[in-house]
């Protein structure tokens, strides 16, 4: 039956322009998928999800927890990156090979060879959760772009410009789904507006997002 496609000679990934910059590889995840789950089980067992604190005091709606030299964490004191997760008093686990694979290899097709990420911060979201409009600028070398992996439950995605009330325009992310920002585009505002209800078949009930940062 799929014969007809059995002798298909691969190709790189759709890419779509996002802004100048910032492209989306459809799908480009997809052979990284089995080997990518295995090793988020391995990492949510050492260092769990957790709902962390904003400096406002607000409990994010995303839970999140990270691998890697170092991770993302928010408390009442503000935001940063920390070498130890806080919960456990042990350093982050180690960033998986299929990570490193999946980050330098997206990033080299986007435009940005050599990128060596030393924080994956890994959010999960549940129906109902959501990502107000942010920047991301805690990292500490801006030129290095950011890598994001989708998985699971499909989101939209909210993505602007430098300043808070530029015009927005929307991408869906699905499961499988990379997008690299680097450039003009890295300082963007971008949020996820409310995780919809629904069931992936592989991942269950939430979506999984990936950022893979240069964050020392
Ligand atoms: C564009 N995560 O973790 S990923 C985040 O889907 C974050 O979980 C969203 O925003 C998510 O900070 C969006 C895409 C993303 C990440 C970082 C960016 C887009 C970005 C930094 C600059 C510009
Ligand atoms: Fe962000």
């Amino acid at each position: 039956m799929s014969d007809l496609f059995d002798n298909i000679i691969p190709l790189d990934p759709p890419f779509e322009p996002m802004a100048q910059g910032a492209v989306l590889l459809r799908g480009a995840a997809l052979p990284f998928e089995k080997d990518v789950l295995a090793a988020l089980n391995r990492i949510v067992a050492q260092s769990p999800f957790r709902h962390m604190v904003t400096p406002g005091g607000f409990t994010m709606s995303v839970a999140m927890t990270n691998c890697g030299a170092a991770g993302w964490v928010t408390d009442r004191s503000g935001y940063r990156y920390d070498r130890d997760d806080p919960e456990t008093g042990r350093p982050w686990p180690a960033m998986p090979e299929s990570f490193h694979e999946l980050a330098l290899s997206a990033a080299s097709l986007a435009g940005y060879p050599g990128f060596r990420p030393d924080a994956c911060l890994i959010n999960r979201y549940e129906p109902g959760a959501r990502l107000s409009l942010h920047q991301d600028k805690n990292e500490r070398d801006l030129t290095n772009p950011i890598v994001s992996v989708s998985l699971g439950l499909p989101a939209i995605f909210q993505f602007g410009g430098l300043k808070r009330n530029d015009p927005i325009r929307k991408f869906a992310l699905r499961h499988g789904d990379v997008a690299v920002w680097g450039g003009p585009s890295r300082l963007f505002y971008h949020g996820v507006p409310e995780l919809k209800e629904g069931m992936h078949e592989t991942v269950g009930r939430m979506r999984i997002n990936l950022t893979f940062r240069g964050a020392l």
